[in-house]
């Protein structure tokens, strides 16, 4: 294990989704953005290579937002608020179907977006869980009142049954590296605002220009 490995907690990685905000004007600030989700992915790969078809895609959407943060209109993609205003303002959005900007920064951001409902949900779910919680089903319930609407059968699927390769609750809260269950659930109840507060003002910046449906 490298020595990052090791320092790996979920505590690090939700605090990512606490320094996406920006105190004076609550914008989301893009690569604290990012690096909240290459956490997320490091510890869902940290679960089992049945999640890589899961993690390929969001890696997949990472890549792109990087690669905008890296291009010529990098200050353009500080924030999600600045991404909003320039792509639509420069008609780098597909509307209706995907056509000549199949992968632009409001609907790669807009699939994370709708993922990090079922985050929310799902880590809310196992905060207020009992010892006899099945990871699976707080997984599923979570799945299906979120990203499940968005997805084609097929994948509703996959997703499904790779829940059950889920690992008890308990070994769920030592892989989070956070210490004793009643660690995890301080943590959680310290850590969970500050991502709902990220969904909901980017909810709030998608539905004033509505962006919810993009293609
Ligand atoms: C901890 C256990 C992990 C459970 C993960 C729960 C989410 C299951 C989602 C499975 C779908 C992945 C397959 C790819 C789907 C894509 O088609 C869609 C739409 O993108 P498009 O095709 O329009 O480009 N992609 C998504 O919906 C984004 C999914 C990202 C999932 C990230 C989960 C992060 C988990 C963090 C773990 C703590």
């Amino acid at each position: 294990m490298t020595a990052v490995e090791e320092k790996f907690s979920l505590t690090e990685v939700l605090s990512s989704f606490k320094a996406c905000l920006e105190k004076e004007n609550q914008d989301v600030l893009v690569d604290h953005y990012i690096s909240g989700w290459n956490g997320l992915i490091r510890f869902m790969n940290s679960l089992g290579t049945i999640f890589s078809f899961v993690s390929k895609d969001a890696i997949n959407k990472i890549q792109i937002m990087e690669a905008f943060r890296k291009s010529s209109s990098r200050d353009q993609y500080r924030s999600l608020q600045s991404m909003v205003a320039y792509e639509l303002g420069a008609n780098l959005v597909d509307l209706n179907r995907r056509a000549e900007h199949p992968n632009s920064g409001c609907r790669t951001i807009l699939r994370l977006h709708r993922a990090l409902r079922w985050l929310q949900l799902f880590l809310e779910k196992l905060r207020t869980s009992t010892e006899d919680s099945k990871t699976s089903v707080l997984c599923t319930d979570a799945y299906n009142d979120s990203l499940a609407n968005y997805h084609p059968w097929i994948i509703r699927k996959a997703a499904t049954v790779s829940f059950y390769a889920l690992p008890a609750r308990n070994t769920f809260f030592e892989v989070m590296n956070v210490g004793s269950i009643e660690d995890v659930v301080a943590m959680l109840g310290e850590a969970m605002p500050y991502v709902s507060q990220v969904y909901d003002i980017t909810q709030q910046l998608y539905a004033r220009h509505n962006l919810l449906d993009l293609p």
